[in-house]
């Protein structure tokens, strides 16, 4: 009697776990942290215009995005990352291009933030970013103003 019913928590918390797991591992839903917008967003906590950083890398690099629309950055990694526009490739420096700039500040681990372009972005503006915690520890991306 007092075994089975050990027995039977056992595998409601090794259900309760795997469940868990498997939320966990998909797309980190109920674990975002925004920064503000939240009603703008779809059921999945996501846009049209996606940024993922995995492994070091953003994915895609380089992206086109309507002026005035909204960029959301999704942080994959343990470490925290960001987005940092830079008035030139290599610069590592905080800068703009044509008046475009960003920077969405820590990434934490499986958090995700959103950059909101401006509505005057010429399109045809490409700025470059990179990440202020690796610099060039980290492959650096476009952002084109479509
Ligand atoms: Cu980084």
């Amino acid at each position: 009697m007092c075994v089975s019913s050990k027995a039977r928590r056992f595998i409601v918390l090794l259900a309760v776990s795997l469940g868990f797991l498997a939320c966990s591992s998909s797309t980190a839903h109920g674990n975002n942290s925004l920064t503000g917008g939240a009603s703008s967003i779809d059921a999945a906590g996501t846009g049209p215009y996606m940024l993922t950083i995995q492994l070091f890398a953003y994915d895609p690099p380089n992206i086109d995005v309507p002026a005035g629309e909204t960029l959301w950055v999704v942080n994959k990694d343990v470490e925290p990352h960001s987005v940092t526009s830079e008035s030139k490739t290599d610069d590592y420096t905080l800068g703009a291009v044509n008046g475009v700039q960003f920077d969405t500040g820590n990434i934490n681990a499986n958090a995700r933030l959103e950059i909101t372009l401006p509505v005057t972005a010429p399109p045809g503006t490409v700025v470059p970013y990179y990440c202020k915690l690796h610099k060039a520890q980290m492959p650096q991306g476009t952002v084109t103003i479509q």
